[in-house]
């Protein structure tokens, strides 16, 4: 049978709801006058990401060509759209300035790693860690330390430099990039309770809430079943 071409990685413009094309937002602003809450960086930030996922699927090249398996499932990489920026700065109580969206704020880049495997966001994790160009500036660990709700990933704020202007108008700049890591079962969980954040009218949230809960323990349970699976496959 002929292979499908599979793109491994998608560029949205948010990780939820649909896909959105960074370019149609880019236009409609132009269009529209309205100026970017990115300023000059607006044309810079799909470029910082494009640059950070080429290390990553060259990660995953060179991993699949010493063991025969690629590392991640697949890529979703966003830049923030502008709407989610503004609201998050004011949600914050901050000003919606291109500093503020770049500088206070840390996720105006993002990517999402999701992995088959607990153990290969560990792996990848190391790998990240070891990237010339990134700095780590904070980590955390909601996977050994799963929040009340059930959440778990593994979330890394990065300080990434490029050959690009960046907010404070140096160059080389520096541009902060979050990566979220998490497996199939963790994406899926998580999709499910962020849709259900915005179904305010849903009655029954407590049930809901403790039933998700209980749902993101046992994926977890079937993680560590599918890793010892492997391993056992392995060891044959
Ligand atoms: P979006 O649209 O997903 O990008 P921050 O608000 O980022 O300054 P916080 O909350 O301390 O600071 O950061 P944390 O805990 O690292 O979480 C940031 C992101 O993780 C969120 O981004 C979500 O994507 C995801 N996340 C965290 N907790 C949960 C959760 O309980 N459920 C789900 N589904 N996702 C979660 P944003 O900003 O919400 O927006």
């Amino acid at each position: 049978m002929p292979s499908i071409p599979f793109r491994q990685m998608c560029l949205r413009t948010d990780y939820q709801g649909g896909i959105g094309i960074k370019r149609q937002l880019l236009l409609r602003d132009r269009i529209m006058n309205v100026e970017s809450i990115y300023g000059n960086c607006a044309q810079i930030l799909p470029k910082v990401l494009e640059r950070f996922c080429a290390e990553l699927e060259s990660m995953d090249r060179r991993v699949k060509s010493e063991t025969g398996e690629g590392i991640y499932e697949h890529l979703i990489a966003r830049v923030k759209s502008e709407e989610s920026m503004r609201e998050k700065c004011t949600r914050k109580g901050l000003p919606q300035t291109k500093s503020c969206a770049l500088r206070d704020i840390t996720d105006a880049v993002g990517v999402r790693v999701i992995t088959r495997f607990r153990d290969d966001i560990f792996k990848i994790v190391e790998y990240i860690r070891a990237i010339p160009d990134v700095e780590v500036v904070s980590e955390k660990d909601y996977i050994r330390n799963a929040k009340p709700n059930g959440y778990r990933s593994y979330h890394m704020i990065l300080s990434y430099t490029v050959p690009w202007e960046d907010a404070d108008g140096s160059v080389p700049g520096h541009y902060f990039v979050e990566v979220q890591l998490r497996t199939i079962a963790m994406d899926t969980w998580a999709s499910l309770e962020h849709q259900l954040k915005y179904k305010k009218d849903i009655g029954n949230q407590k049930l809901i809430v403790s039933e998700l809960k209980r749902c993101a323990d046992e994926l977890a349970g079937c993680d560590l079943s599918m890793q010892t699976i492997r391993g056992l496959i392995r060891s044959e």
